[in-house]
């Protein structure tokens, strides 16, 4: 068991409306471990903070959660604008997140692909925090400094305007990448809209992608808490990072029947609900969390000796016994024999998701030929275009060969 003094302390960092819904349904959650207190939600749109206030089931006063910053109306999808204005009021931001994520050694950085603000400013802070270039003095504080940064990215619904998958390709770029090719996130997470959601995008189905995602969030920061064989937050980029693997979907199955206990049916199923499109044989890296009742794991009813040895067997079914992560068996204190898999597929091959905005980024593209205008009205270099496009495509063929 984990020393309550050891295990992985997380906090979430979101930016952008989107990003800030998933973050007030973290906080809200009844039981909220691993991650208290330790939120921030970043905007540049007062109203969007509202909104996300009102439309999720936050009682709490966000206000001491809030940041907003820029010119507090919003930059109407225009990423360029998002950084900016991220830059520009950079050390008021950098002390927020310092304050607010006092003790957290992993951030999730939380954003959505499609919009300007979160799409705008995370890939930019991912940076920024690393290599603190934009200020005079020393540092931006000790929760910045040495934190491990995690990133999850939204993927805009596929039947949603030509702007946002666009936008959606070069956030994923930004996060990847840093503009001279070096690594920008510890690992980024990618959940797609339209792939975990079928109705195609009503309001209201927003919330259920939602919970979905914070389901897998609860699930990875769980395996780094009491549970044996802890995962530590070093274990999921480590290894990907060092073969060149760090995008990764959360695949999930919840309440599994844990009185039949076929680990390899269990991440079949699992597989099965990866968040975005991916085949998992292509898959270089692989962890698989397995959630069982306390109770059945004092018994040795579910054992961390079991699970590896059947998850090496289902990765040498799939055809990637060489690939790297680890598994672990996280208790919770339900009654009953409920068992719940989180499986974190990374460096699959990127294709099967990016076909999806193949046709509509390039149109945009042409649209923008002229002036290359964004959302709000600002341009995106062509040097800059070049070398973001460049740099998703060196990474998406290098994971795909
Ligand atoms: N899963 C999910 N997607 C969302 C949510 N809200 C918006 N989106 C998606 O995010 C994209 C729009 O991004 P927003 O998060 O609204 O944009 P923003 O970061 O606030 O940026 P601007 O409004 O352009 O300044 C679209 O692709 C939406 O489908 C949400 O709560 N959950
Ligand atoms: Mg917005």
């Amino acid at each position: 068991m984990a020393q309550a003094d050891t295990f992985t302390r997380w906090g979430v960092v979101a930016a952008g409306e989107g990003g800030n819904r998933v973050a007030a349904e973290l906080l809200a959650r009844e039981d909220n471990p691993g991650i208290g207190e330790r939120v921030l939600l970043l905007n540049t749109n007062r109203a969007d903070i509202r909104n996300t206030i009102e439309q999720g089931d936050v009682d709490e006063d966000l206000d001491e959660y809030v940041r907003v910053f820029g010119d507090k109306r919003g930059v109407g999808n225009d990423f360029m604008a998002g950084e900016r204005q991220t830059e520009g009021d950079i050390d008021e931001i950098a002390d927020d997140v310092d304050d607010r994520m006092i003790s957290a050694d992993a951030q999730l950085f939380v954003t959505t692909l499609g919009g300007g603000t979160g799409n705008g400013s995370v890939p930019y802070l991912l940076r920024e925090f690393d290599e603190q270039t934009a200020i005079d003095s020393v540092d931006y504080g000790p929760w910045i400094d040495d934190a491990v940064r995690i990133t999850v990215g939204i993927w805009p619904y596929y039947n949603e305007p030509a702007q946002r998958q666009f936008n959606a390709r070069l956030g994923l770029s930004r996060l990847l990448r840093r503009d001279d090719g070096g690594q920008n996130a510890d690992m980024t997470l990618l959940a797609g809209n339209s792939h975990i959601d079928q109705s195609d995008g009503r309001r209201d189905s927003y919330d259920r992608v939602n919970e979905r995602i914070v389901e897998a969030l609860d699930l990875m920061i769980g395996a780094g808490r009491q549970s044996q064989s802890v995962i530590d937050v070093e274990d999921y980029v480590a290894k990907p990072s060092a073969v060149g693997a760090y995008h990764f979907t959360p695949a999930v199955a919840t309440e599994l029947n844990g009185k039949m206990l076929d680990y390899e049916l269990m991440f079949d199923k699992a597989a099965d609900n990866a968040f975005v499109p991916m085949d998992p044989s292509t898959s270089r890296a692989a962890f698989a969390i397995v959630r069982a009742p306390e109770r059945m794991i004092e018994r040795d009813e579910v054992t961390a000796n079991e699970i590896d040895r059947a998850f090496d067997a289902w990765k040498r079914e799939k055809g990637i016994a060489g690939a790297v992560g680890m598994t672990t068996v996280t208790p919770t204190d339900r009654r009953g024999s409920d068992v719940d898999v989180l499986l974190l597929l990374g460096g699959f091959d990127l294709n099967p998701l990016l076909d999806h905005s193949a046709d509509s980024y390039e149109a945009h593209k042409q649209n923008l030929e002229a002036a290359r205008q964004l959302g709000s009205g600002s341009t995106i270099p062509q040097r800059k275009l070049d070398t973001l496009e460049r740099n998703l495509e060196e990474y998406v063929d290098a994971n795909a060969r």
